[in-house]
């Protein structure tokens, strides 16, 4: 099996200090949080970034202030930023990071339409997928495929059929959120069963979720997601201390499986990265 490449998704758009004083705003808590992450065993820090209020926002400026200060404490982690933002931004708003100089090595592309949470609707239409894939395509970022259910595991095979999607794929695929698929074993059965056999795979579990998709995707052979953006808790009732606590589970449960750790250099040739 390969090693495991833990992402770190340190900060999120929807989670508040109001549910965890640890979840980062600021420019600082967000290097610390990517470092703790980091130094648990993460390669990958999947990131949204906030005003020091704790607003969601995609400015290429602040991106680029977090981006430093990410490099600064972890100069060889892979940053992923997100392209979905927060619910109700527009494309335009949301790709912004793409276009950071140096661009990223990868980012996010969520490939449907969804109810999300609830009430709100996170729009990702036909025509938005295509459009953010081929400007990652002109910029040479590796997609991440968000896919919170199977029809958006489907969208992202038609699009690769059509050329708009290059393999190998990288998929994230996604269980718990309220209104995608749910997290059982056989949910995740199905969507890996799904994707080609070229393509890389990592898993996230929402909330009480978390750790036992984690643990299905490690011995399941898939890679693994985890932080503060998608669960507040480190167990049952007791909120997570930070993102690295959070990874060091993973790592934990991943040894005790006998499967190792992929470090950033690695995570690069796994996932077929330039750099
Ligand atoms: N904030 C969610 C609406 C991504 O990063 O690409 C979408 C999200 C997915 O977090
Ligand atoms: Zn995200």
């Amino acid at each position: 099996m390969q090693k495991l490449i833990i992402t770190a998704a340190i900060c999120g758009a929807e989670v508040s200090k109001e549910q965890n004083p640890n979840v980062p705003y600021t420019i600082e808590e967000i290097g610390k949080e990517a470092e703790s992450a980091y130094n648990a065993g993460a390669s990958i820090i999947h990131l949204h970034v906030r005003k020091d209020d704790g607003t969601p926002t995609q400015s290429k400026e602040r991106f680029k202030e977090c981006i430093e200060e990410i490099k600064n404490r972890c100069p060889d982690v892979i940053i992923m930023p997100s392209t979905g933002g927060a619910v109700g931004m527009t494309n335009e708003e949301r790709l912004q990071p793409i276009y950071l100089q140096p661009a990223p090595l990868m980012a996010s592309l969520d490939c449907g339409t969804m109810n999300f949470g609830g009430d709100e609707i996170f729009v990702n239409t036909e025509t938005s997928i295509k459009y953010f894939a081929e400007e990652m395509n002109k910029l040479g970022i590796k997609p991440e495929l968000e896919c919170f259910d199977k029809s958006h595991v489907d969208m992202a095979l038609r699009q690769q059929a059509k050329g708009v999607i290059n393999s190998p794929m990288h998929f994230n695929l996604v269980f718990g959120v309220n209104g995608g698929i749910t997290a059982t074993p056989r949910d995740l059965v199905f969507l890996v069963e799904s994707i080609p056999k070229d393509s890389t795979y990592t898993v996230t579990g929402i909330g009480r979720h978390q750790f036992l998709v984690a643990t299905m995707g490690i011995l399941y052979g898939g890679h693994v997601r985890v932080g503060l953006e998608d669960n507040l808790f480190i167990s049952k009732g007791k909120l997570a201390e930070s993102n690295g606590q959070l990874v060091d589970k993973v790592v934990r449960i991943s040894k005790e499986l006998g499967r190792e750790i992929a470090s950033p250099k690695d995570a690069r040739q796994i996932l077929n990265l330039k750099n």
